[in-house]
């Protein structure tokens, strides 16, 4: 069969798309476990945000997928619905599937048989199940033995039961099918980057992740030998920048420092890495860990900080991930240890940050923007956002502190929650305002390593970082909240791919 997998053009605030378009790992990952006899197409639509329409009838027509499968985040249900309608009027014969965290954790929006119509949604983790859907759709039997799937007769679904999460050490899920990508043009900063995966889960609760949902609280691992096999494919179809994408990697330190000294043995080191890490994991393993981080090729550390304030962390269930210890014992916050490791080994703190949460007023949102300018290196500040089924969902629902229903809008730097003391708009306003400049204050550093690239996409760079100001607000001629209000209006525009 032809099967044509999608994922979605929506990006958001943090991830221009003129300095990042990453792969989706999901895509690849179904591609390289269907059976080898299928014509598997995947295209990331984040490579063609300004001509979505024309290139997904360019590829129906290219590929004439029997199956179209879209990977959604919640914020990108909108885009995928109009996709979905798109690709049944080229070819109305088509199967389409949803799979990803929005239709696993909300899939009653998508039984909805008016519009964006679905034939099967994937629930949760998504290769056997995507195998053995294609294996019975061509074989024309029924759907009732394939766990994690949702499937459409006539009007009606009907859901099996969930699929058990993969041990990935037995060897079932296969590497990724980087070679069935149909689009081009990856980059980080001018590199081509890549996405592997070492491991899936986590076993931390935060309030705010869709991951206990999603798949439980554990973890498993991916062998060393086929991490490795993984970064070098990657690196032979000519990645140089790695975005790690595990849940939650450093849960075993022992174990991400044997992996940086294989990626090193490798001689695989000379790739730009990125990964997402707890500061308490830095902060207590720092001094072994960050030097064989840095020489294993990391360059960017995204710190799940979320709040530097003791009861924000308390309403993000966040406390302990962030807590750093001393012989045994608490010893306070970690995040300023483990950014002192992490500079002092000359990699650079992508900063995640949660500001906004119920309690929340201008004084604590303001008193994390001031350390963020102070510590990190690249801001990526959001805002609470209440994703299907998560338990900070229910808390904001129950104090009426949702404002917002438009789901395009949930892209994690769009304010659509208030707290008891401050509008979601003022929260969104002053999140905006200082980032920006935190973020101009990177460009050296980015310049320094891929000056050609920097030279090339200044204007580009600065337009998207100041998008809505004018030279008026720069001169101090005209309230910022005008160019606030300009900004807003342009990434509602940007918001319609299709
Ligand atoms: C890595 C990651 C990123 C990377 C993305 C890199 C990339 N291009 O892949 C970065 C840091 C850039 C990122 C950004 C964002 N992310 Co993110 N991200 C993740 C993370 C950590 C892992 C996702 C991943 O790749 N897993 C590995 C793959 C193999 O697994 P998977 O995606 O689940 O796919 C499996 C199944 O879902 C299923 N499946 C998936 N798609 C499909 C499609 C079909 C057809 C089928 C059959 C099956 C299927 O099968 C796959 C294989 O088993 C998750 C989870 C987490 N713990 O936080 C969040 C997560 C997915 N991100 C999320 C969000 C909200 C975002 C942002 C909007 C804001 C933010 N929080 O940063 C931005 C938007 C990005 C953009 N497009 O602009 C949310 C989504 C919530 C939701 N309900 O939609 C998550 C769940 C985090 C959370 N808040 O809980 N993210
Ligand atoms: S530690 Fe990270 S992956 Fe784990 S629950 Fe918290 S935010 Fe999610």
């Amino acid at each position: 069969m032809n099967v044509l997998l999608l994922s979605m053009p929506d990006s958001f605030e943090h991830m221009p798309s003129v300095v990042i378009r990453m792969p989706n790992g999901a895509l690849t990952s179904l591609a390289g476990n269907v059976d080898p006899h299928h014509r598997v197409a995947v295209a990331d639509l984040v490579l063609v945000q300004d001509r979505v329409r024309e290139t997904v009838e360019r590829l129906v027509a290219e590929h004439k997928p029997d199956v179209v499968g879209l990977s959604v985040m919640t914020f990108q249900r909108k885009t995928a619905k109009k996709i979905i309608d798109l690709v049944r009027q080229l070819k109305p014969n088509v199967r389409v599937a949803v799979g990803g965290y929005d239709p696993s954790l909300a899939p009653e929006a998508y039984t909805d048989t008016s519009h964006g119509v679905v034939d099967f949604i994937v629930r949760g983790e998504g290769e056997i199940t995507f195998r053995d859907l294609l294996r019975a759709i061509e074989e024309e039997r029924g759907f009732d033995d394939i766990a994690g799937l949702s499937y459409r007769s006539g009007d009606r679904f009907y859901h099996t039961p969930d699929r058990p999460v993969n041990g990935l050490e037995n060897g079932e899920i296969k590497l990724p099918n980087r070679g069935a990508r149909v689009l081009e043009g990856y980059t980080i900063l001018g590199r081509q980057v890549d996405v592997i995966e070492t491991s899936r889960g986590c076993t931390f609760d935060c309030s705010f992740c869709s991951i206990i949902e999603m798949r439980g609280r554990n973890f498993f691992t991916y062998s060393f030998d086929r991490v490795i096999a993984d970064i070098r494919d990657a690196y032979d179809r000519g990645a140089r920048a790695i975005f790690i994408v595990d849940d939650n990697i450093v849960l075993n330190v022992k174990r991400f420092e044997g992996l940086c000294r294989a990626i090193i043995d490798a001689g695989l080191n000379d790739i730009d890495y990125t990964v997402q890490a707890m500061t308490s994991a830095i902060a207590n393993h720092g001094e072994t860990l960050a030097p064989l981080m840095r020489k294993a090729g990391f360059r960017y550390v995204f710190l799940g900080i979320e709040n530097i304030l003791e009861d924000d962390l308390t309403f993000l269930k966040a406390s302990s991930k962030n807590t750093q210890r001393e012989n045994g014992h608490k010893a306070g916050n970690a995040t300023l240890k483990a950014i002192d490791y992490i500079h002092k080994n000359k990699m650079y703190v992508v900063g995640g940050l949660i500001v906004g949460n119920p309690d929340d007023t201008s004084e604590s949102i303001q008193t994390n923007l001031e350390f963020a300018k102070k510590y990190i290196d690249w801001p990526y500040i959001q805002h609470p956002t209440p994703y299907p089924r998560t338990p900070m969902t229910k808390e904001f629902r129950d104090r009426g502190l949702i404002i917002n229903e438009r789901l395009e809008e949930y892209d994690g730097t769009t304010a659509v929650v208030k707290t008891e003391h401050v509008s979601a708009e003022e929260a969104e306003y002053m999140r905006w305002k200082s980032e920006r400049w935190m973020k101009v204050r990177h460009i050296p550093a980015a310049f320094r390593h891929n000056p050609m690239f920097v030279l090339k996409n200044a204007p580009k760079m600065f337009g998207h970082t100041f998008r809505g100001s004018s030279i008026k607000n720069f001169l101090g001629l005209e309230d910022e909240r005008e160019a606030f209000a300009r900004y807003r209006e342009i990434r509602k525009a940007e918001r319609a791919y299709i």
